[in-house]
């Protein structure tokens, strides 16, 4: 799309109004997606919020990552949802994930963006003393998720961690999981969504999706959050190269934050062992015919051979050699020209491409925000530069939706949403 630059008064109002957007999502201390859809705390969506709170109260930001670590399970995980207060404007609450630790949670983690983010928050605080208090109090907390997603996601020492839920994912109807999740059973009990009523459902999942993804929440109940029973017998596997890529780049933003810090131990070698095994381990989800990164179905053994964001994370996170973030970056570029704004969550090419259905084609802010980094990083600044761009047109042009049309750059799903608002807060205004 044309290039367009906002000018001062209406940068002004936009900041005005992201700032509002997560004043009126704060629920004192946590900041709930957007009101009605999302009522609760959100794993993934607290860090990128908390990128936006950093600009303007400092302190606020700290105690958003502060409570969701409130959260965390006693082996380290932090769970994607946790339900600080009831609400009944959300399907499925605490009861059907029925894990009740101190604070209801469900038994799931999400894409762990935590480690950048806080990476991110400490080198651009004001207050540095504030911020090197605050890091050094979370740190151990960090260490201790990473060591959950490493172990508990890969006894196995692969070097690619496995992920048990669409929901885990972020990336919830992708259609990279379409074939895993096929094999999945459907729930055989009745229920009522609620997302649908605060939705259009034509941007939403169909039933037959979230059929499979109650079972499988389901699933972690019956067997009582074993681990080592779900390792062995989940029926949905999966190499997320989202959740792989996210962590990788957060382990190592971890292991500089423990250098800063002077924290790192023997704990965070090991750490960085476990990162060296991902290096040596990503190539087997590159395919050269297409020369392109495909999650894995790790059940079947087979890739998922469809062009998602997700592949271009590689980039984000370092693992992509010099060739493949060439060829990446030339593929990015085909992206950007087939649809008016970028980047479109499949590319849109694909046959299984939805320009509304949620992770089946719209564009997410944070997911621009990282593949505009990596390819900043890696050199290829026009890239980069273009995606800024299309994203700033997008907030101008429909403001802070959950998500975006990338053909007519219309807002979709939720409307006053956090994360597009720090988004905006952080990197475009
Ligand atoms: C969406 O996922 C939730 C389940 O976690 C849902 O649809 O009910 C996804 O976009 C996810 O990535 C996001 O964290 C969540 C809250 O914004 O909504």
């Amino acid at each position: 799309s044309t290039a367009v630059t906002i000018d001062k008064a209406t940068a002004l109002s936009l900041k005005e109004l992201a700032k509002q957007t997560l004043k009126d999502n704060d629920l004192g201390g946590y900041t709930v997606p957007t009101h009605g859809l999302y009522p609760f705390q959100w794993n993934w969506d607290s860090a990128i919020t908390a990128l936006g709170w950093m600009k303007f109260d400092e302190p606020r930001a700290w105690q958003e990552i502060e409570i969701l670590f409130s959260g965390q399970w006693d082996n380290g995980m932090v769970p994607h949802i946790l339900f600080h207060k009831n609400s009944e404007t959300y399907f499925p609450g605490p009861n059907i994930w029925g894990a009740n630790r101190a604070i209801k949670s469900t038994s799931i983690s999400q894409p762990p963006v935590l480690a950048t983010a806080i990476k991110e928050m400490l080198e651009t605080a004001k207050d540095s003393a504030l911020a090197t208090e605050k890091v050094t109090q979370l740190f151990n907390k960090l260490v201790e998720y990473h060591l959950w997603w490493y172990n508990d996601r890969d006894p196995q020492n692969t070097g690619l961690v496995v992920t048990y839920h669409p929901w885990e994912s972020g990336m919830d109807n992708s259609p990279a999981w379409d074939d895993a999740l096929h094999a999945v059973p459907c729930v055989d009990w009745e229920y009522t969504r609620r997302d649908t009523s605060h939705v259009d459902p034509s941007q939403r999942p169909h039933k037959s999706e979230y059929d499979r993804f109650l079972y499988l929440v389901d699933f972690f109940k019956r067997h009582n959050f074993d681990s080592q029973y779900i390792f062995d017998n989940c029926p949905y596997k999966m190499n997320d190269l989202g959740i792989i890529a996210i962590l990788h780049r957060a382990t190592k933003d971890l292991l500089i934050l423990g250098d800063k810090l002077g924290l790192n131990d023997e704990r965070t070698e090991y750490l960085a062992k476990r990162a060296k095994m991902t290096e040596q381990a990503i190539g087997s989800l590159w395919c050269e015919s297409s020369n392109y990164f495909y999650c894995r179905n790790v059940l079947t053994n087979s890739l998922a051979k469809v062009k998602t964001s997700a592949g271009l994370l590689c980039v984000y996170a370092g693992l992509a050699t010099k060739a493949q973030t060439e060829s990446l970056n030339n593929t990015a570029q085909q992206w950007i020209e087939a649809s008016q704004f970028s980047i479109a969550s499949t590319h849109p090419s694909e046959t299984c491409y939805e320009p509304q259905r949620y992770w089946r084609g719209p564009i997410w802010l944070h997911i621009n925000w990282m593949i505009a980094l990596g390819f900043a990083e890696s050199g290829f600044t026009n890239t980069a530069n273009h995606i800024q761009q299309d994203t700033r047109n997008l907030v101008l042009t429909s403001g802070y939706y959950e998500y975006f049309n990338p053909e007519t750059g219309a807002g979709c799903g939720g409307k006053n949403f956090s994360w597009t608002a720090a988004i905006a807060l952080h990197w475009l205004l």
